[in-house]
């Protein structure tokens, strides 16, 4: 049995717990900021399926950091249902700004409404989505899609100018319903379409993967002899693929052409190397940018509906020279 006396230090200990949590819990209850006074940013991310997903979390993280936002970052796993989750836990929490990745482009007015409701103002990051009212969401920073795909497929064109008879292209998307996928697929189209020659033979998602995009370019491989063309859209897909390409004995950047999008270092390395022939680029450092608007929409301060990315493409020769500084 405990003397009295250790007994009334454990009651004593115990109230200044109890006291000390409820305090804390007032503290964060108040939606105005984080304990310390920081902002409070919640941030859903798409997944973690590519190496452009990699960079993009790496700088979200680090800008956080260095701007003095506290981050509560949530990854959903390539699945909407888990970033509507996400988005609802934000809300509960009184964070001060969210800010997220829509995995697909369809389905979110709902969670937007209700975060509007809160108060709590919304920024899109990398994707956007395809509701009317765009009164949910204060802005939009990212890429321009469509340009990607189209850049991708003007360089094709100029490539094949003189081809004589059919070109025979395969496309591995993004995932589906994904914005950069349907962005990505139209810019391309619409650029290839000035061509008759060039023909999308086989069209399927590889959703965003290594492994998707190997099991797909597989596919492809054994129910189309002649492929003279992947469009991969992203370097990720079109790194699996290449694995599928040697082993059905094929040599690529040379018996097929590969074009990507993103530009990351392992991309950049494979086009460098001679196994793709051009890639689109698509930066990831989102980072530095979103934390200022999380700022802005934080004091209220207006900001730019749209905010487009900068980004340029690279041949085999652009690749090797770019490679040494490329961050990502
Ligand atoms: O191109 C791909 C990633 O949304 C721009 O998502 C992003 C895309 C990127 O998985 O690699």
């Amino acid at each position: 049995m405990p003397s009295r006396p250790w007994r009334a230090a454990a009651t004593a200990l115990a109230t200044v717990l109890l006291v000390g949590s409820v305090a804390a819990c007032g503290n964060s209850d108040t939606g105005d900021a984080g304990n310390d006074g920081k902002i409070v940013l919640g941030f859903s991310q798409v997944g973690a399926e590519s190496g452009w997903r990699t960079a993009n979390t790496t700088s979200i993280k680090e800008s956080a950091a260095a701007a003095g936002i506290e981050l509560k970052f949530d990854d959903a796993q390539q699945k909407q249902e888990n970033q509507i989750k996400a988005i609802r836990n934000f809300i509960q929490q009184k964070v001060d700004v969210i800010a997220f990745s829509p995995v697909v482009e369809s389905g979110w007015d709902t969670v937007l409404k209700e975060a509007k409701d809160a108060d709590i103002p919304v920024i899109l990051t990398d994707r956007s989505v395809d509701s009317a009212d765009k009164s949910l969401y204060k802005t939009f920073i990212g890429s321009d899609f469509v340009k990607e795909g189209r850049l991708a497929g003007e360089w094709l064109v100029e490539q094949k100018k003189g081809a004589s008879g059919p070109v025979n292209i395969v496309e591995l998307q993004g995932t589906t319903g994904s914005a950069p996928a349907n962005d990505r697929k139209k810019g391309f189209a619409e650029a290839t379409a000035a061509n008759p020659n060039l023909k999308i033979i086989a069209s399927q998602s590889g959703d965003f993967t290594r492994a998707g995009g190997k099991q797909v370019m597989e596919q492809f491989l054994k129910a189309n002899p002649k492929i003279d063309v992947l469009f991969a859209h992203n370097d990720d897909m079109g790194l699996g693929a290449l694995e599928a390409i040697t082993a059905a004995g094929k040599v690529p950047g040379k018996d097929i052409t590969i074009i990507t999008i993103d530009a990351v270092k392992d991309g950049m390395q494979a086009l460098a190397d001679g196994k793709f022939n051009f890639i689109a680029e698509c930066s990831p450092l989102l980072g530095p940018q979103l934390m200022d608007l999380a700022k802005k929409a934080h004091d209220g301060e207006q900001v730019a509906p749209r905010i487009e990315t900068e980004e340029t493409t690279f041949t085999q020769d652009q690749a090797k020279a770019a490679l040494p500084n490329r961050k990502y």
